[in-house]
């Protein structure tokens, strides 16, 4: 069976490449979630919703792994997903970024940009404190990265001034070293938000650290497919037209995928 993986739109498909560089022996299925996108702005009852509902479409045709990838759903509705499918693993992207970005800070200052629904209930400050509970957080909501991101402008001066805007103020008194990309849309922006914020702040997201929690749960569970699947099959569902999603995907995956 192959491992599920869900985002609001095309986002989680910086966190499917991590997984198939990582596994490459594993089959993978995609949904995209485009007919409700943006899940960011949504209230955290809709979020859950939206997520079952995305779970349970994955989990009819049949998963043996479900990887929440994106981090508005991994912050609302983790816990309703995994009491709603207990018979297969969840795993979210969240707890990843944290782990990742409490193993990349020198400073101990850590600034996390994500949507409003990952920022406003605090799950990354609480997933970073139960970690390093001395790291000093701050968060800000940058909702039009998600547009930017699924419009295919992942550089230029509009991207460019729309990030100094919202990363100026988390920059303003002593900066972070690190700056989380708490949304799985926000990596393929990197380069202009590295520009951005300079060298002294390192950008990290969640892709490897949740494509390595993924090996060790299929360590954990005996359920990692046989080595011998040299040419699995990564297929990909969507809730809108998939011309669409094909047209925005086409600038978050190498071609090869
Ligand atoms: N990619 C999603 C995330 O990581 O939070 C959010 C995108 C969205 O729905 N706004």
């Amino acid at each position: 069976l192959p491992i599920g993986v869900f985002d609001s739109g095309v986002g989680g498909l910086t966190v499917l490449r991590a997984l198939h560089e990582r596994l490459p022996h594993e089959a993978l299925l995609y949904l995209g979630d485009m007919a409700r996108l943006p899940y960011g702005s949504k209230s955290p009852q809709t979020v859950s919703r939206y997520a079952l509902q995305a779970a349970g479409m994955l989990v009819a045709r049949g998963i043996k792994l479900l990887v929440v990838a994106c981090n508005t759903a991994s912050a609302l509705a983790l816990d309703d997903l995994r009491a709603a499918f207990p018979q297969i693993p969840v795993i979210g992207v969240l707890e990843p970024g944290a782990a990742a970005a409490c193993a990349a800070t020198r400073s101990g200052r850590i600034a996390v940009i994500a949507t409003e629904g990952t920022v406003n209930g605090g799950a990354y400050t609480r997933a970073i404190h139960a970690i390093r509970p001395d790291c000093e957080v701050s968060a800000a909501p940058c909702p039009l990265f998600v547009a930017l991101a699924e419009e295919g402008w992942h550089d230029g001066p509009v991207l460019e001034a729309v990030a100094r805007r919202y990363l100026d103020p988390l920059f303003a008194t002593i900066p972070p070293d690190v700056l989380v990309l708490g949304c799985t849309h926000f990596p393929v922006l990197a380069a202009t938000l590295a520009a951005v914020v300079g060298p002294q702040t390192r950008l990290v997201d969640s892709a490897s650290t949740t494509a390595e929690a993924v090996r060790e749960t299929l360590r954990e569970t005996g359920l990692g497919a046989p080595s011998s699947d040299t040419t699995p099959t990564v297929h990909y569902l969507t809730t809108d037209t998939p011309e669409r999603f094909a047209r925005v995907a086409a600038g978050f995956l190498p071609a090869a995928l």
